[in-house]
């Protein structure tokens, strides 16, 4: 393994410091589970188990349509994004897996790719495709949609290009696509409603057909942005009905931020898995639209909420349960590394906090329509502070009791500050 980018030293020096603590944090909050049956070390290997993946993009400062502002030291390429993800992972030790995006991701030799990823301690999450923008030297402009395009030749590049990025997967080591694409309209009238789902799926379904056996294709809804009168996948409805009609290998996945204010999205959850089409999530938070905020930092509840929709699902397994989790967050007012450390965090909180609900409480109160209650099974647990149970199964594995301290203190940023070239404004607008 080459060398890790976070100094050992650093991490067991700080872990020292503030090992007393949270043995007396994790004795207290064991005790206080105990009382209501529960196995406070169970917890923590549950959460010893759980990750989360992070994109390759959001090493980046995201920027929104109007601006970019980068930060010295920011990456440029994927060795360099990679490097910060090996970061977060060291530090949290629940980020082992990047998400690639093509082409911006794009290298000579994947095999290179996967090896340099594995020396950092990392491995590869779904597979990203794009057909939202136009790349230099295209033949056919994406302007008019890309699956969903009017025009064949745009839809069969736009096919060829996700038919690319499942080799590219391949020789990661990858077994999901991911395939988001802004296909829609401005105006109405602009294109057929009808026509334009028929060519989406006509173009998804040659995708489809070239996906390997164990791999799966998740389809991205997104209500709307870039189009905004109408959308080609524009809800879970759509997702659904897309996946049951391309096959079995075809799931949904829910960003958190592509809805409707308010929209509940914990049931959305529910029922993508009662039909077996739950695929996996892009985690963020939002307080308008597609704000791409970090994860909880707007509704942690909602969130936890989430996590107890799929802690059900997994009780009631249907057609598999093997959602991916993935970050997908714009980071706009902060270093990148330091959002993704403390979304890491809140994400693995609510899955904590998830494990903590009393299900036979919740069940009975559920029986007897004993309303309060029930809210109550959920309330209790969501009450909790789990941090200990978080530090502890990081420490054990590892990593800082402390991310953000350590991350801090190591000047990583600085350092790369230093090393890396600068980021050209107006560069890289995602
Ligand atoms: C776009 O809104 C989606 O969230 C996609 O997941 C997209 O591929 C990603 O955010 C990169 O831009
Ligand atoms: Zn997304
Ligand atoms: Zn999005």
């Amino acid at each position: 393994m080459t060398e890790l980018p976070i100094s050992l030293d650093l991490i067991a020096e700080r872990n020292a410091v503030h090992a007393e603590a949270l043995e007396e944090d994790y004795a207290a909050l064991g005790r206080k589970l105990s009382r209501t049956g529960i196995d406070i070390d169970a917890i923590k290997e549950r959460v010893a188990g759980f990750s989360v993946a992070v994109p390759s993009w959001g090493a980046g400062r995201g920027g929104t349509r109007f601006a970019k502002f980068p930060i010295a030291g920011e990456p440029t390429n994927i060795h360099e994004k990679l490097e910060d993800c090996a970061v977060i992972q060291q530090l949290s030790r629940v980020t082992p897996r990047v998400s690639p995006h093509f082409p911006w991701d794009k290298v000579n030799d994947y095999k290179a790719l996967r090896e340099e990823a594995a020396a950092l301690g990392l491995g590869w999450d779904a597979v990203n495709s794009n057909t939202f923008q136009d790349q230099v030297g295209q033949a056919h402009t994406y302007a008019n949609g890309s699956l969903a395009a009017q025009d064949a030749a745009t839809r069969q590049q736009a096919v060829d290009h996700n038919i690319e990025c499942i080799e590219i997967g391949r020789q990661l080591g990858s077994t999901d696509l991911t395939v988001w694409v802004g296909d829609g309209t401005n105006f109405p009238g602009q294109q057929d409603l009808g026509r334009s789902l028929d060519r989406y799926l006509e173009a998804a379904s040659k995708i489809y057909a070239a996906l390997p056996d164990d791999w799966r294709m998740l389809l991205e809804h997104k209500m709307f942005e870039p189009a905004f009168y109408s959308t080609v996948i524009s809800d879970w409805g759509s997702s659904i009905l897309a996946a049951q009609e391309l096959g079995p290998k075809a799931k949904c996945l829910v960003d958190l931020g592509h809805h409707a204010p308010n929209v509940n999205i914990e049931q959305i959850v529910a029922r993508l898995h009662r039909f077996g089409k739950l695929g996996g999530f892009h985690f963020n938070d939002s307080k308008y639209g597609d704000d791409d905020l970090d994860s909880g930092s707007i509704n942690p509840h909602q969130l936890f909420l989430v996590f107890n929709e799929l802690v059900e699902a997994e009780l009631n397994p249907r057609d598999g349960f093997n959602p991916s989790y993935m970050i997908d967050q714009s980071h706009n007012v902060t270093d990148p590394i330091e959002s993704m450390l403390s979304s890491a965090e809140t994400i693995t909180q609510c899955f904590a906090k998830a494990q903590l609900v009393d299900r036979e409480a919740l069940h009975a109160a559920q029986e007897a329509n004993d309303t309060m209650m029930a809210f109550q099974a959920l309330r209790r647990a969501y009450n909790v502070d789990v941090a200990p149970i978080l530090a502890k199964a990081r420490v054990e594995a590892g990593g800082a009791i402390d991310v953000l301290e350590a991350y801090r203190l190591s000047q990583y940023r600085s350092r790369k500050a230093q090393e890396r070239k600068a980021v050209g404004l107006g560069a890289g607008i995602v």
